[in-house]
């Protein structure tokens, strides 16, 4: 058993003072710190420096390991273009992209005080270095293919993808899970193969969601940038679905819907009463030319939503305090102390929920995942702490996973 004592602790949106934790695995107790010393004598205790606050893990729910080697190869700024370059220069990033190179960005997420994250995997290359690092990994084997000629196969591929994260190791912290990559690109016979798939096994589900107004546009009129796309990669003039139809696909099973940058009104209310949650991808989402997500939208519908970086593919960091610090830039209307503590919990206690994690919360029971963060001075006003947090930290000052320290 273990206590630690921080001068602040973060529960139900405020930041606590004179409390410890009491864990081992899970949080045992939280408590005044002199009840917990009564109560566990032998524990061994942890006394962190001043004007540290201590978090639940950060889970960054929505990253592309496999496509970690990109710098300067994809094209920033319009979605069509990044989309070209993606085909254009895949097999050399996937070429280029060692384990080691993911292993680093493993690392950094980690110092960052991200915890626990959900890989989108397309051919499992990353599987090894997932079940290596010291985070819980959401795997999410990625499912594309919108061609019903080679849909059966690429089917077949996707499910033995599968079946290897889900021989992984128990202590590896894996949970196999299923991503459709989109409505563009996902063939409708196979996507409610793999939706059946995620909700017989109760395996998180997850896609990306109208990200771009190119989507939108060959979604609902057969039209625009994806159409010349379409036509010169795969001979064909016609989407595989609908906006409705791809929604009304994941009616019974909750979802972790990616970006919905160009969702209305109308389909961001019918997520919200379906019951499902979306990921927020602030930078990768200026990077692409997708636009701003209308996050106060979300808030009116209690429409749950986490914040994540995305792939190396669409950003420049994995580092969920980076991804903190655009979020406030982009979102330059919302009162920033109350943006700043609802990121915090759009990346601790949503990102849990959607992802299926006992985590993101510091009550008894919950995983003994930490992020702690030392600000460097006394904060003046406590209702201030999520804001200066967000400002002041590039690397969490300690990490813990499952009670073990790993920064
Ligand atoms: O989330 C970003 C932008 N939207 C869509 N896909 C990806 C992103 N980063 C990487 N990708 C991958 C995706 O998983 O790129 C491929 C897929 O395998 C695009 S489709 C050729
Ligand atoms: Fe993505």
């Amino acid at each position: 058993m273990k206590i630690i004592i921080a001068d602040y602790i973060y529960r139900d949106g405020k930041f606590a003072e004179n409390l410890a934790i009491a864990f081992g695995t899970h949080i045992e107790a939280v408590d005044l710190p002199e009840k917990l010393l009564k109560k566990y004598p032998d524990a061994k205790l942890i006394r962190t420096k001043p004007y540290t606050v201590l978090f639940p893990g950060f889970i960054n729910t929505h990253v592309h390991l496999e496509f970690s080697a990109n710098k300067t190869s994809l094209k920033y700024g319009t979605f069509m273009p990044w989309l070209d370059s993606v085909i254009e220069h895949r097999d050399d990033l996937m070429k280029d992209c060692s384990n080691e190179i993911m292993q680093n960005e493993c690392q950094e997420m980690l110092r960052s005080g991200i915890t626990a994250f959900g890989a989108i995997s397309s051919f499992g290359t990353e599987l090894q270095v997932c079940e290596e690092s010291p985070q819980r990994v959401v795997f999410f084997n990625e499912l594309i293919g919108s061609n019903a000629q080679y849909a059966d196969m690429l089917y077949g591929d996707f499910l033995e993808r599968i079946k290897a994260s889900q021989s992984c190791d128990a202590d590896s912290l894996i949970t196999p899970a299923v991503a459709i990559h989109s409505p563009y690109s996902v063939h409708p016979v196979i996507l409610q193969k793999a939706v059946s798939l995620a909700k017989q096994n109760k395996m998180p589900l997850t896609t990306h969601f109208l990200e771009s107004q190119a989507e939108r546009e060959w979604l609902e009129k057969a039209e625009g940038d994806f159409k010349t796309f379409f036509e010169k990669f795969f001979n064909t003039s016609t989407p595989v679905t609908t906006i409705r139809e791809f929604m009304h696909a994941f009616d019974t099973y909750p979802t972790h819907f990616v970006h919905c940058v160009q969702a209305n009104d109308e389909e961001l209310a019918y997520l919200a009463q379906k019951g499902h949650t979306v990921a927020h991808c602030p930078r990768s989402n200026r990077y692409l030319g997708c636009g701003r997500l209308a996050i106060e939208k979300l808030r009116a519908l209690e429409l749950p939503y986490s914040v994540a970086t995305d792939g190396l593919s669409s950003n420049d960091s994995l580092n969920i305090f980076d991804e903190f610090r655009s979020a406030i830039m982009l979102h330059h209307q919302a009162p920033v102390q109350e943006l700043s503590l609802r990121l915090i919990k759009a990346a601790t206690e949503d990102a849990a929920k959607a992802l299926g994690l006992n985590s993101g919360t510091l009550e008894v029971g919950k995983n003994a995942d930490f992020a702690l963060v030392t600000l460097p001075e006394l904060p003046k006003r406590p209702e201030e702490i999520a804001l200066w947090s967000i400002l002041y930290t590039r690397q969490a000052d300690a990490v813990y996973i499952e009670g073990e320290q790993y920064v």
